[in-house]
């Protein structure tokens, strides 16, 4: 597989033909292994056991759909600031996304859903290295599926949306170079990301901030209320009726209820 644009942005591309899980090859591979530097990345146009949030499966078609993983070293902030690694990718993903579609909104639903009318088209997966120094994200987007090869009525597809034609290597370099510019923006900002300009585009592109949402968290326990903003270390917050009280979310599932 040619991926020469790609490859410009990558300190490390490996190009797999078939692979269960692309964040699970690269977190085993990069573990005590210097051969796999900052910004090294894995892809696959063929991911055979694609994993989700909170131990979902992510599915995808043999040909049909991306999965791509990057390994990121931060070298100037640490796990405290990690937070924002995966909004960064939400968002490179939604300027991706958006950069082949002309009449289509295109937002990011939180943490990183990448939406196409309110439909899915990505999910971003980010995982810590055991250290503690590193962080694999990956991304599985949708290329070709029809409706009926998608796993969920609310999902889609680039085709579903008109794109045809189209390389591999077009659409992963936009990804790539997208997140590029915005994670040296987080290296230069130190992850101190509050009172910055990569703020304001994040909340810019989210359809959740300014909704009515319920929060389902990992324990089981759910609440509603209203959006917010995000806090200094990416999480997002929710206004509760009780004026006075905010909390903030750093993972979970969000369903919007109305804007
Ligand atoms: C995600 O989880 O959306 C993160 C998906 C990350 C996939 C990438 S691919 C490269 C890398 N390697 C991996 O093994 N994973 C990453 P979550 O928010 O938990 O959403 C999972 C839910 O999305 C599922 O329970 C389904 O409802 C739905 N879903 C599954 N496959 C989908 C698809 N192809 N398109 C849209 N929705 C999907």
């Amino acid at each position: 597989m040619e991926l020469t644009a790609s490859q410009e942005f990558a300190s490390r591309l490996e190009y797999l033909p078939e692979i269960g899980s692309t964040n699970t090859y690269l977190l085993t591979q990069s573990q005590n292994s210097a051969d796999w530097p900052d910004f090294s990345v894995v892809v696959t146009d063929n991911q055979t056991a694609g994993r989700g949030r909170l131990d979902r499966v992510w599915e995808a078609r043999a040909g049909k759909a991306l999965a791509v993983s990057v390994l990121l070293r931060p070298s100037s902030f640490d796990i405290s600031s990690f937070g924002w690694l995966p909004l960064a990718a939400g968002l490179a993903m939604r300027n991706a996304v958006a950069s082949l579609l002309d009449d289509a909104e295109v937002s990011v639903k939180w943490p990183n859903d990448v939406l196409v009318n309110g439909e899915k088209i990505s999910g971003i997966l980010a995982e810590v290295l055991p250290d503690g120094t590193a962080v694999v994200i990956g991304a599985g987007l949708n290329l070709s599926q029809s409706k009926d090869e998608l796993p969920i009525p609310t999902a889609t597809s680039l085709l579903l949306h008109g794109v045809t034609g189209f390389q591999l290597d077009d659409i992963l370099v936009r990804y790539l170079a997208g997140l590029k510019r915005i994670y040296d923006e987080l290296l230069d900002l130190a992850g101190e990301v509050e009172n910055s300009e990569l703020k304001q585009e994040l909340l810019s592109v989210s359809s959740t901030i300014g909704s009515e949402v319920s929060v389902s968290l990992p324990d089981g326990s759910s609440f509603e209320g209203k959006a917010i903003g995000l806090d200094p270390q990416g999480r997002l917050l929710i206004a509760m009726d009780n004026p006075t009280e905010i909390r903030a979310v750093a993972a979970g599932d969000i369903q919007h209820l109305r804007q």
